[in-house]
């Protein structure tokens, strides 16, 4: 078997001090913080399509990434050497869980009964290396954006023949997700949107949305898969608009066609912030909701418009996010699955070194951050007092469902002192600087 990251050994934690860019300055893998070890809080996984298969490509060049994985001309041969390099970062960088799409670790055939026959080869050859190392599955999911088949969507598409393609597909999936023991299955709506309203049918796609998404609920109880279905809101691009806007959209969504009991949400702060909001806004809204699932971690850049899907390194961004992770009890099912990219310019192997430990430090630390703001309890304790007003009065008998319109209008009628307090915005903000840079 061939080293593909030579002089590169396994990463060890060296502390805030260290220079070495392959060593951890904030992830230590052991440390405890609370109850659980930093490794079990973070649960941090790599995503198969950016790190070994994407070559670098933009809309105006060719690849520039050099990945010796990807020469080999042979198909399958390539995806067994992708394979081998996946399982020798994942163990040099010391992950315990990777992601994948169907197509990232085997190559299409020329008809569907070829694929999954490919599919299946890879995924006996990947859970060789699964039990060798113990790496997991975190998640499992499947391409329904990159063929042409898939032009106007997948299950969201005009043509029924397509709709059947991308049943069989994920009926493929969901059982290699399941042989592999996947903790989890993802949907992201590659294509599931439309580029204008003149040619749509919106009513019957969303309804064979949920259709499809009822057959792959359905069929994961027949094979007996208990992993925990995700759906992934983005709102836009590839197409003009997605129909898994974000997680208030999902959730309604989900309602509407009785499926919010079987799926939790994957936020990525990327989309989060396509769709104008902040990653810790998403994540609230699925906290508050009970639909926190797991996390794909990046960051995008705010003075672009389109998903850059960069390394996560904003310490603003990992403490509020980790805040918002650690409030809802912490990962079960899900994880931290670093769904970046490194920069077209950022090409060598060792680069997806420097760009993993980057985005694992910035989460350990944000991690240790957002625990101590959480023990302190300090933002919690302002938020009791500027909520103090419902918990007794005439706003306990609001909460508590005593008074209706009338009795509050005889109460407002009386009540001629409306004192407001101030929001104290600015001393927060100066607060969470004193736990970030302390
Ligand atoms: C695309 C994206 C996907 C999903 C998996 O923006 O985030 O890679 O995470 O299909
Ligand atoms: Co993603």
């Amino acid at each position: 078997m061939s080293e593909y990251f030579k002089g590169i050994s396994k990463i060890e934690y060296e502390g805030p001090n260290s220079d070495n860019p392959l060593a951890f300055k904030y992830y230590n893998p052991d440390e405890m913080v609370g109850n659980k070890t930093m490794r079990e809080h973070l649960k941090f996984s790599v995503a198969y399509w950016h790190t070994f298969v994407a070559e670098g490509v933009d809309p105006f060049g060719s690849g520039t990434m050099i990945r010796p994985w990807n020469d080999i001309k042979d198909p399958m041969g390539k995806a067994k050497a992708r394979m081998e390099a996946a399982f020798e970062f994942f163990q040099k960088l010391g992950v315990d869980y990777f992601c994948f799409h169907d197509r990232d670790i085997a190559p299409e055939g020329e008809t569907l009964e070829e694929t999954n026959k490919n599919l299946d080869e890879i995924a006996q050859f990947a859970k060789g290396f699964m039990k060798d190392t113990d790496i997991k599955l975190l998640w499992g999911t499947a391409n329904m954006f990159n063929n042409p088949r898939f032009v106007h969507g997948a299950a969201t598409s005009c043509n029924a023949d397509v709709f059947a393609y991308a049943a069989a597909q994920v009926k493929k999936a969901l059982e290699v997700t399941n042989d592999l023991g996947g903790s989890g299955y993802t949907f992201w709506g590659g294509r599931e949107g439309y580029e204008t309203l003149l040619n749509t049918d919106m009513k019957l796609e969303l309804d064979n949305f949920a259709r499809f998404l009822h057959m792959a609920v359905d069929y994961a109880k027949e094979i007996g898969f208990e992993g925990q279905f995700y759906i992934e809101p983005k709102p836009k691009e590839p197409t003009k608009h997605q129909y898994d806007f974000d997680a208030a959209n999902v959730l309604a969504f989900l309602k509407t066609y009785d499926l919010d009991e079987h799926f939790k949400l994957n936020i990525e702060t990327n989309h989060a912030t396509l769709a104008g909001h902040t990653m810790e806004h998403e994540l609230r809204y699925a906290r508050i909701n009970n639909m926190l699932g797991s996390v794909d971690a990046n960051q995008g850049d705010l003075h672009l418009g389109w998903d850059t899907d960069q390394f996560p390194t904003d310490i603003y961004m990992t403490t509020l996010a980790m805040y918002e992770i650690l409030k809802s009890g912490g990962f079960t099912t899900g994880g931290l699955n670093f769904d970046a990219k490194v920069r077209r310019p950022s090409f060598e192997p060792a680069d997806l070194f420097y760009a993993h430990i980057a985005g694992m430090d910035a989460f350990a630390k944000g991690l240790k951050i957002a625990y101590n703001m959480i023990e302190d309890g300090k933002f919690d304790k302002f938020i009791e007092d500027r909520y103090g007003s419902y918990r007794e009065g005439i706003g306990a008998d609001i909460v508590s469902g005593k008074v209706g319109f009338k009795e509050l209008e005889k109460y407002a009628l009386n009540n001629n002192s409306i004192t407001n307090t101030s929001g104290r915005q600015e001393v927060l903000e100066a607060l969470l600087n004193q736990y970030i840079v302390k």
